[in-house]
């Protein structure tokens, strides 16, 4: 609350005048900062409608430092001419003087002095007339004392290219009665308290009324990053469409799960160092199941279960590089060798979400790791209507309803399809991600039985968060880079909307 001695003041001076009173003369009078008078009518508006304040602007001329010195002394011009003696002055003299530069033009324009190069010594200035009149100080000291009524906008510009003037633009408020105008300031109460209702106090006080538009106390608490919230958003889609979250908390994984268990030869050129983080230490895994193991190692390099296998000598050491795993689809693998170790089948819905790292060029939308989505589901004569199916009830859950499908190849997937979608505002229809069969040379091996088949797909989370939250470079949203305000302030996400 400002001083109630300046609120007082104002009041009493709205009171004496009709009309009403400026901020910046009341700040003059009181010889007080304008902020203080601002202060104080912010104060008298926050009582109710005591005052009714309208900001408003005005412009004056104010003369510069150098403008008050020419005031004080006159101008370049004037001072060089009076330094000027009878027998005139040597040119190179003149220059030396503080005013010299400026004023020696100055006066030659004004035709008071001629310079006379005739002389051995060099070029002399003298005068041509007796006496000067000073125009521009006499304008700057009628400005100074506010009499500037024939000083005409066209020499104030003059004087202000001189940088002798500027021109200042005021803020001001003008102050007039509102409609709850009184001098005396009663102090409103903020809350009512017990005290009040019981001694019956309430009734000779004036609460402040109530402000709905405030905003709570903002938390200093913690924030969910963007993708997190995405990845709610997707967790939830899959739970409630009854999947079941794989354990991913492996982001280190053998060559052998990554891709020998997926059918994906040892010499695909996904698992050299240029698409794929190899480890130093520990560079190997030895503990595999034996006997899958085996069994993986007969189905590439001799073929089975109705296949001709890849005819290639597959070696172990190959398959025991240790890696940053490059889909999570090695996850699943694990997922569903498990599932068939345990006897008796039973269909099931897998999904999982969590960084994978693949060592690729980057730009604008690819860094060297992003989160994917996978979804799979395990049943006997599963087909890939089934998994149209399955993928129209998912995306449509996002909020996507017209999907294409388009032929395409992964070494694990036998059909395999690319998922795009119409995208309205791009007006083109756009990848949304990838999906496939497993195929029989990984399941079987696995010992998952013969009719049952495994559909399955993935996307990533980055690419739909960067669209939810208006995103285009990957590097504002993950990475050393990122402004953490914009997790601060990013909204809750709602797929479905
Ligand atoms: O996510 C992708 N695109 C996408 C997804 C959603 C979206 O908007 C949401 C609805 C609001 C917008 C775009 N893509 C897959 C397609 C492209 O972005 C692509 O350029 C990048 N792909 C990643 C891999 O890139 C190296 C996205 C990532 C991807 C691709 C394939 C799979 C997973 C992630 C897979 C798989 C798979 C296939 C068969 C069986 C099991 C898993």
């Amino acid at each position: 609350m400002a001083d109630t001695g300046v609120l007082e003041i104002i009041l009493k001076r709205i009171e004496a005048v009709d009309g009403g009173v400026d901020s910046q003369d009341v700040a003059t009078s009181l010889s007080v900062d304008h902020q203080v008078v601002v202060g104080a009518v912010k104060s008298l508006q926050s009582l109710g409608d005591i005052i009714l304040a309208e900001q408003r602007s005005s412009k004056h001329w104010e003369l510069t430092g150098e403008g008050q010195e020419t005031a004080e002394k006159g101008s370049h011009e004037a001072r060089v001419f009076s330094a000027i003696p009878e027998e005139g002055l040597a040119q190179s003299e003149l220059m030396k003087l503080p005013s010299g530069k400026v004023g020696f033009s100055k006066a030659m324009s004004n035709k008071w002095i001629r310079v006379d190069k005739g002389h051995e010594a060099g070029p002399k200035v003298f005068r041509m007339v007796e006496k000067i009149d000073d125009s521009v100080q006499g304008k700057l000291v009628q400005i100074q004392k506010g009499i500037a009524a024939d000083v005409d906008e066209k020499e104030k510009n003059e004087l202000k290219k001189r940088k002798l003037l500027t021109e200042v633009t005021v803020k001001s408020y003008w102050i007039t009665k509102g409609p709850s105008f009184s001098t005396i300031i009663t102090k409103q109460e903020a809350e009512l308290t017990p005290e009040m209702i019981t001694s019956g106090s309430w009734k000779q006080k004036s609460f402040k009324p109530y402000n709905f538009e405030a905003l709570g106390v903002a938390l200093d608490c913690g924030h969910l990053h963007p993708l997190m919230k995405v990845r709610t958003q997707f967790r939830q889609i899959f739970l409630e469409m009854g999947f079941t979250e794989m354990p991913t908390n492996n982001f280190i994984e053998s060559s052998f799960w990554n891709f020998d268990s997926l059918f994906q030869p040892q010499q695909h050129p996904a698992r050299d160092q240029h698409d794929t983080f190899f480890l130093s230490d520990p560079a190997v895994s030895r503990e595999f199941p034996q006997d899958y193991l085996e069994r993986v190692k007969k189905v590439h390099s001799e073929g089975g279960f109705g296949s001709q296998g890849y005819k290639y000598d597959w070696k172990i050491e190959e398959a025991q590089k240790n890696i940053l795993r490059t889909h999570t689809t090695a996850v699943s693998a694990r997922m569903l060798y498990k599932l068939a170790q345990q006897g008796k089948f039973t269909p099931v819905k897998y999904f999982s979400i969590d960084r994978v790292f693949r060592n690729e060029t980057l730009d604008a939308t690819h860094l060297a790791e992003f989160h994917q989505i996978e979804g799979v589901v395990a049943d006997y004569g599963l087909t890939l209507g089934d998994l149209m199916g399955i993928l129209h009830q998912f995306f449509t859950k996002l909020g996507i309803t017209k999907l294409r499908f388009k032929p395409a190849f992964n070494p694990y997937t036998e059909p395999s399809m690319e998922i795009f979608s119409y995208h309205e505002g791009l007006n083109k229809w756009v990848e949304v991600g990838n999906s496939g069969v497993f195929r029989p040379e990984m399941l079987l091996p696995m010992g998952i039985p013969e009719g049952v088949s495994v559909i399955a797909w993935g996307l990533s989370l980055e690419r739909p968060t960067m669209i939810k939250y208006g995103i285009n470079n990957i590097r504002e949203l993950v990475g050393h880079k990122v402004n953490l305000q914009m997790v601060y302030d990013s909204p809750i996400c709602r797929l479905d909307s």
